[in-house]
């Protein structure tokens, strides 16, 4: 079984932040531990906006506080995120992920699993590392 504490997580190598200083991510679960998929806290800092395209993984995000907006680059659609909204990237739908006026936070499922070295290269893309066996 395993057993994490959030506090443990922050400030360690397990803590990713975007490069351009939009996110920060907490990775609870990564590819080595083998459960099929990786389970994040991530913290979307209020008034940014983000580019994100996941080609190579798909997606599921759980909003448990904070706000904003997520904008569909294919339909042109944009949906409000607060408290209890769930998206899922079914068609690893290219987005805008707009922070609102206060700190949001995630909780997200990816699969396949990320390893935990992933940031979004220059078309909001996660590349698809294979976990040494
Ligand atoms: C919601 C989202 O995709 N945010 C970007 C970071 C990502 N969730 C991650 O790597 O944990």
């Amino acid at each position: 079984m395993i057993v994490k504490d959030i506090k443990d997580i922050i400030g360690s190598e397990r803590e990713t932040k975007a490069p351009g200083g939009q996110w920060v991510s907490r990775r609870m679960v990564l590819a080595s531990e083998k459960m099929g998929f990786s389970f994040h806290e991530t913290i979307i800092y209020a008034g940014t906006k983000t580019h994100i395209h996941y080609q190579n993984h798909l997606e599921a995000v759980y909003c448990v506080s904070g706000n904003g907006k997520i904008e569909d680059l294919k339909s042109g659609k944009t949906h409000e995120i607060y408290d209890g909204i769930m998206y899922a990237l079914n068609e690893h739908d290219e987005h805008y992920l707009y922070g609102g006026s206060e700190d949001m936070r995630l909780i997200c499922v990816f699969n396949p699993p990320i390893t935990g070295r992933e940031v979004h290269d220059e078309n909001g893309v996660y590349p698809l590392i294979k976990e040494e066996e």
